[in-house]
């Protein structure tokens, strides 16, 4: 009997402490607070942005057929004729170049329309492409939501065809443009207001030159209202309420500093924050690099010889979205109505090679520790977890950590990726990389400084043989929130 009653009290006991550990190793974990956010942070549209992370532009138009970059306005319509034209093929090269989405010039600065549009005859309608009843802002845009590619529309502020440009009555014919673009086309993943704005033109006949004030005469506030009314997750490119920052320059790089936080006046003439944005700025307009993959935006024969190379498209990657950036890398499509094969093998064999670089993380399996851990639901080992919701986390008044990877056998990288939990705001100041290998350690030079961090940080050094990386992140905006760390 006693035995019984004393068999019956251990089996409860033992029950009470299988049921009470993990409950209490669960109330714990949970009583841990999460770090309080870092401000400014992201909008959940701007983050899904972020995470396109490369995307195409197409520049086609009068100019194409014109040999011309800027045209003056006075090109006639009747020269746009593409023959073959087959946007079924541009989509199908940009989803083979790993391209998100893509962003048409819809109207460039000549102020030709690619769109039946009401506002001006000067457009599609009166060029023999389809007897004039094509309009290839519906054609583009059909075919990439047939393939998943997301849509953007480049529509031109400056307009040297029209001869009410400067005047009243164009801000008017602008905005009946913005209307049509954002209510017969789909859903837009960004519309772009471009900087170029005001100059010598033809419009209407006057030829003249003609300057407008940039903030105040188009009427933002409300292009911005008709946008986000139709998309509301669409992101702003250019104009006083953009939500994207252009990055300051169009050869393919952003800082090696870049910060999302930008003050919340900023304009496009401000180079040096378009480029690294700034640590104390108090809204979150992350970079986009805008790069052609030729010299031109537009397609020139001339410039069949000057595709950048597989070499350069990957540095440009690198100095982009390896930069905390979003990479906007222009096709121009050809005059048959082609994105050119120069171009499109390019682009397919820069994609390969980035996806081989980027391809085995070296660190999926490693014994992850670091000097500071705020909870267990803030471990070390949340950085290679494979999720990008959970992240570990350093304690309040330690806004440094230090964090080390052990292989079991020596591996050979080259590339570090590191993202930080963005939604909690960017923080890492600065950080730097050590290897060891059998108890012998040694820095890691890196080709870039490596300063902050972001969305998405790749650096790239030398191979190195190690069987243990170590990442101090020595100052930070607060307790280090660190989502994911991969090698390769
Ligand atoms: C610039 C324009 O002037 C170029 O022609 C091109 O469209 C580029 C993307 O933006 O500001």
């Amino acid at each position: 009997m006693i035995f019984q009653k004393c068999k019956k009290k251990f089996y409860f006991c033992k029950m009470k402490k299988i049921i009470l550990i993990p409950i209490i190793t669960l109330v714990l974990a949970s009583c841990t607070k999460a770090p309080s956010p870092v401000y400014p942070v992201p909008t959940e549209s701007q983050l899904a942005w972020q995470q396109l992370e490369m995307y195409a532009f197409v520049h086609f138009g009068l100019n194409t057929f014109n040999d011309l970059e800027w045209g003056y306005g006075d090109t006639p319509a009747s020269t746009f004729n593409p023959e073959n034209l087959d946007c079924e093929q541009w989509v199908q090269t940009l989803k083979n170049c790993g391209m998100k989405g893509v962003i048409l010039t819809a109207k460039h600065h000549d102020g030709f329309c690619l769109w039946q549009t009401k506002s001006t005859d000067y457009n599609i309608s009166n060029s023999p492409y389809k007897d004039g009843k094509g309009d290839l802002v519906k054609e583009f845009s059909d075919a990439c939501r047939k393939h998943g590619l997301k849509f953007g529309i480049y529509c031109s502020p400056w307009d040297r065809n029209n001869a009410r440009y400067a005047f009243l009555e164009y801000v008017e014919t602008y905005h009946q443009q913005i209307q049509e673009l954002t209510s017969n086309y789909g859903p837009l993943f960004e519309f772009w207001f471009d900087g170029a704005n005001g100059g010598n033109g033809y419009y209407g006949g006057a030829n003249e030159t003609r300057s407008i004030d940039p903030d105040n005469y188009y009427d933002y506030q409300r292009a911005k209202e008709t946008v986000l009314s139709k998309h509301p997750d669409a992101m702003i490119f250019g104009g006083p309420y953009q939500t994207v920052r252009w990055v300051g320059n169009e050869k393919g790089f952003a800082g090696a500093t870049n910060w999302c936080n930008a003050p919340q006046i900023l304009s496009q003439t401000d180079l040096r924050i378009n480029t690294f944005g700034a640590e104390n700025g108090t809204e979150w307009l992350p970079a986009e690099v805008d790069v052609s993959i030729r010299p031109g935006w537009f397609y020139h024969e001339s410039e069949d010889n000057k595709v950048k190379t597989v070499d350069e498209l990957c540095d440009i990657y690198y100095k982009s979205v390896g930069r905390n950036a979003n990479l906007l890398l222009n096709f121009p499509v050809a005059l048959d109505g082609k994105i050119h094969p120069i171009d499109s093998a390019r682009a397919v064999e820069f994609y390969n090679r980035i996806s081989n670089e980027l391809n085995h993380n070296l660190l999926a399996d490693a014994k992850v520790r670091a000097d500071d851990e705020r909870g267990s639901s803030y471990s070390a080992s949340k950085v290679n977890d494979g999720d990008s919701e959970t992240f570990w986390a350093t304690n309040d008044d330690y806004p440094y950590g230090t964090i080390s990877f052990s292989m079991d056998k020596p591996v050979t990288m080259s590339r570090v990726m590191i993202q930080e939990y963005v939604k909690l705001g960017q923080r890492v100041k600065t950080f730097y990389l050590e290897g060891a290998l059998d108890g012998e350690y040694f820095p890691i030079r890196t080709y870039d400084t490596t300063t902050t961090v972001g969305y998405k940080r790749i650096v790239r050094f030398d191979p190195v043989e190690l069987d243990k990386l170590i990442i101090y992140f020595d100052e930070s905006r607060g307790p280090l929130c660190i989502s994911n760390i991969e090698a390769y």
